[in-house]
């Protein structure tokens, strides 16, 4: 055993295919949640239309034009250092209604040569396959993940894209943040997960929210299931967002809100690891009469589709009060939450605090004894172009070496088991929450704004060189 970072760690970035591509049309790529997603801004939320409506601006559908620039973008990535690089498969470039037999070749090609790309650099891919760009079709014919139908659909995408890369692609993750559901009453949040486009006090929300999740964690393990047979050598994992919650003060109702809290956002991580829903949940469920249609059948299938590793998301804790009037805790958000005095925020008011980083590894691994990778993790800030011209992000520098720092003394003192660590938006790329290119998290900078002007260009910030100066000294040099 050892208890250090390990040579071969993957260090790397991030990324989702929906939020740096753009080229949203091109190739006979089909519409997908994300090309209906207007722009938002901090506290103002994306919209969602039914179709594309021409007199709307949708940010998502020219992004950074990865798309086209992605030979120069790898580049940059390789001069880094990157031992990988997470991305997603936009699900409409393979199927561009999602339910069609036949995939699109031009669509599978793209990735292809995506692919061969990271590979002449030594970059290992870490693939998504589902990260909130489920196709609109989907959404409109069948109302996303309420309908039982759509996990043949997901899981005979999963098999074509096992099958097409699989010598390009070893590390794969099934639904990103399977769990940002639990908070129903956000359409944002249900919508990207699972195809719900619902009204924040639709009655029927919390039903369709874990019906829906149950497809999707039905899906996910049968995906897991086929991605063995197809090669045994695949590492198949679950994504979760992990933001652990603490309690407000240290009376115990408080102390136990949170502990009920963790019970309703992890669950999933329960499912997918081990296999079957945890009793609490059973138990919640029947003394709500949220029986959704879980048969015996799924139930196998979930056993049988444990996953080899868990990825996770962490940006920031929360923190929670006891609320008199909801003891059974039905709903994980922003009605819970109260602001944390010890801890500063992000611009876009996110809690930073890095030990909350050191806490997630060390209860994901004390509940779930599985690998864990860091598959993002980062702050969205403003940036300026100095009168240098250069972009000195010291901020950005300031949260990553301290998330760094507070991974690696869970993998020296804690024993933690981490394979890999790829911070978000490794390149600046349209903020999924808000739609803004403004929220930027990258190592470099796209020349583009909110309104979808500029001129695409790259530039390096001062984190590239610092996070190439990380990765060269296998995270001694922070
Ligand atoms: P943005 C909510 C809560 C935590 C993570 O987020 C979330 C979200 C959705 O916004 O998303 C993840 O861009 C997600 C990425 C996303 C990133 O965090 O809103 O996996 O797609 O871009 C950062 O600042």
């Amino acid at each position: 055993m050892t208890f250090s970072i390990p040579k071969d760690f993957l260090w790397g970035g991030a990324v989702a295919a929906h939020q740096l591509e753009g080229a949203w049309q091109a190739g006979g790529k089909g519409v997908s949640l994300a090309d209906v997603m207007t722009a938002g801004a901090n506290g103002i939320p994306r919209q969602i239309t039914a179709e594309v409506e021409p007199d709307k601006f949708y940010p998502n559908h020219e992004a950074i034009d990865f798309y086209h620039h992605y030979k120069a973008d790898l580049k940059l990535f390789a001069e880094m250092g990157f031992k990988c690089f997470r991305t997603s498969i936009a699900w409409t470039r393979i199927f561009p209604l999602g339910d069609e037999q036949e995939p699109n070749e031009a669509g599978l090609r793209f990735y292809d040569d995506l692919f061969a790309e990271c590979h002449k650099y030594g970059i290992e891919p870490v693939i998504t396959l589902s990260h909130f760009e489920i196709p609109n079709h989907l959404i409109r014919k069948y109302g996303g993940w309420r309908d039982r139908r759509l996990i043949d659909f997901f899981v005979h995408f999963a098999t074509v894209v096992f099958k097409r890369y699989r010598k390009q692609v070893k590390y794969w993750m099934t639904f990103n943040e399977i769990n940002n559901q639990t908070n129903y009453k956000e359409q944002f949040l249900l919508a990207t997960d699972s195809g719900l486009v619902l009204d924040a006090d639709d009655p029927q929300s919390e039903a369709l929210m874990y019906q829906a999740a149950h497809y999707e964690l039905v899906a996910s393990a049968l995906a897991v299931k086929v991605g063995r047979q197809i090669n045994p050598d695949f590492k198949l994992g679950c994504m979760l967002n992990v933001s652990p919650l603490y309690p407000a003060t240290c009376k115990p109702a408080d102390a136990f809100q949170a502990l009920k809290a963790m019970q309703r956002r992890y669950w999933f991580a329960d499912v997918q690891t081990l296999g079957k829903y945890p009793r609490h949940m059973e138990a919640f469920f029947k003394a709500n009469g949220l029986r959704a249609d879980i048969t015996l059948e799924d139930r196998i299938v979930l056993e049988e589709g444990t996953v080899d590793y868990l990825g996770f998301s962490y940006y920031n804790s929360l923190t929670v009060a006891a609320q008199s009037d909801n003891p059974e805790y039905h709903f994980v958000g922003p009605e819970a939450a109260v602001a944390n005095s010890y801890l500063a925020t992000s611009d876009w008011g996110w809690p930073i605090d890095p030990l909350g980083l050191r806490y997630s590894l060390n209860w994901l691994a004390d509940h779930y004894h599985k690998p864990l990778m860091i598959v993002e993790n980062g702050l969205g800030a403003r940036d300026e172009i100095a009168a240098d011209g250069q972009i000195h992000d010291d901020y950005r520098i300031a949260y990553l070496r301290a998330h760094i720092q507070a991974m690696k003394t869970a993998i020296e003192k804690d024993g933690v088991e981490v394979i890999g660590y790829t911070p978000w938006g490794c390149i600046d790329l349209v903020s999924a929450g808000t739609g803004q290119m403004s929220k930027r998290y990258g190592f470099i900078y796209v020349d583009r704004d909110d309104q979808g002007n500029g001129s695409l260009a790259r530039m390096k910030k001062d984190s590239f060189y610092w996070y190439q100066k990380v990765i060269k000294s296998n995270g001694q040099d922070l």
